[in-house]
């Protein structure tokens, strides 16, 4: 037995499904999970001793490889003055002034401690303002774990086959209306079914927790207008794509201008940290100033805000790290796009800057539906090769892979070395 397998038959009896997030529960895969022990750079280390190159990067916010010299001094030299202190903070006023002086269309943001805090409260803050109740969503998007928000939910909900998720009192849905990914006349009609009422769309501005799903020419364009005309506000979730896909995020990257957004992992560096911004008229809605209430023991926290802000700072400072990255993906994906031709597969890869996703579908993978006809059973087999292969990826089909500043060329090129020979 691997310490791995003993620490999981350990951790089944203590902790829900041996785990504290389902999807790390290799659920899909049916076998035990690696336990991590350490990570540097592109790689992670299994408490075993085994060595992988890491695709899963923590699920994002490991943008600059793990272990980042910068960000873990950071995170040291804060810890020498206390961990927390529930009181405001200088590094607090710093995070926020340097992300709303570099981010048009954030005039004020409130730090929280995880992704589904930041879009629970941002869902709030849009009704509050708007007076309004109807939420859109879109089938297969995944925006954390608030009642609000399971509902044909992607990530772990799609993996574990959760069809949406006990516990959630019909009340807490119904003002939950869901849309086709990639569909605008989807968005239209509930509009008109909901004359008045909607009071945002929610969207993933591109879709990662169905698999990754880039969003269609004019679809978030067409979003924006849609919300324009119905008087309802977009709310981009960023918590995959901020700080990812430039430092804007997907609204500096496709141009478009959402009224409020969200964001996790990369803002954190690999700590608790969510947050939610945008038009000073909503966010001044929120508590303490505005009737919206929200509030966290350890929001703002300073070591998680030294490390972050040492994350975004480097970023900021290093605009060429967008370019890279798209290289990267360019030659991963491009490469794996070259190994199905050469074996005649036809399998579906969508792929964005750093983000990607093999679907063992041949059809085109632009929303929920068409990501649910991937042969999950496949893409295990693969995962499964791949791990004995020294390569880690996330353990299901419907979600990303993540490249990191720390994946050179090199370890590009082993990768693909590797599903070469998984698929010849
Ligand atoms: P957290 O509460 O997990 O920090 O963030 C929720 C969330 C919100 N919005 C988007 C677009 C997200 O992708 C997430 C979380 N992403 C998953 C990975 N697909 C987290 C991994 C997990 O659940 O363990």
């Amino acid at each position: 037995m691997t310490k791995s397998e003993a620490l999981f038959e350990r951790a089944v009896k203590r902790i829900p499904g041996g785990v504290n997030s389902p999807v790390r529960a290799y659920g899909a895969i049916g076998e035990a999970p690696r336990f991590i022990d350490r990570a540097d750079g592109c790689y992670i280390y299994d408490v075993d001793g085994n060595q992988y190159i890491d695709y899963i990067d923590s699920w994002g916010p490991m943008i600059l490889g793990h272990n980042f010299p910068e960000i873990r001094e950071s995170v040291v030299k804060a810890c020498e003055k206390g961990l927390s202190f529930g009181c405001a903070t200088e590094i607090e006023v710093e995070m926020a002034e340097f992300i709303c002086e570099r981010i048009p269309h954030v005039d004020m943001i409130r730090m929280v401690n995880s992704g589904t805090e930041a879009v629970m409260s941002a869902i709030r803050a849009a009704r509050g303002y708007t007076g309004k109740n109807k939420i859109i969503k879109f089938m297969g998007c995944y925006h954390g774990h608030s009642d609000a928000m399971l509902v044909s939910a992607g990530s772990g909900v799609m993996t574990s086959g959760v069809p949406d998720s006990a516990g959630v009192p019909k009340g807490c849905t119904e003002d939950t209306m869901l849309a086709v990914y990639n569909d605008l006349d989807s968005v239209k009609m509930l509009m008109e079914q909901a004359k008045g009422q909607v009071a945002a769309v929610i969207v993933e501005p591109v879709g990662a927790n169905m698999g990754v799903v880039p969003p269609k020419n004019g679809f978030l364009e067409g979003l924006r207008l849609l919300c324009d005309e119905n008087d309802a506000l977009l709310i981009f979730d960023e918590v995959i794509t901020g700080f990812r896909l430039a430092f804007g995020g997907a609204a500096e990257y496709f141009g478009v201008k959402p009224d409020l957004v969200t964001y996790g992992k990369i803002i954190g560096a690999g700590m608790p940290v969510g947050a939610y911004g945008g038009r000073l008229d909503i966010m001044e809605m929120v508590a303490p100033v505005g009737k919206v209430y929200q509030a966290g023991t350890l929001s703002g926290n300073p070591i998680a805000m030294a490390a972050g802000l040492t994350q975004l700072k480097y970023l900021y400072a290093h605009p060429e790290i967008y370019t890279s990255l798209e290289k990267k993906g360019s030659r991963l994906y491009g490469g794996m796009e070259e190994i199905l031709k050469e074996n005649g597969l036809h399998y579906h890869l969508n792929h964005i800057s750093s983000l990607g996703s093999l679907f063992f579908t041949e059809e085109e993978v632009v929303d929920y539906a068409s990501a649910k006809t991937a042969d999950t059973k496949a893409f295990a087999e693969y995962f499964k090769a791949m791990l004995n292969a020294g390569i880690h990826m996330a353990p299901s089909q419907f979600e990303a892979m993540f490249l990191s500043m720390a994946h050179t060329d090199e370890v590009i090129d082993e990768t693909l070395e590797a599903i070469r020979k998984y698929f010849r």
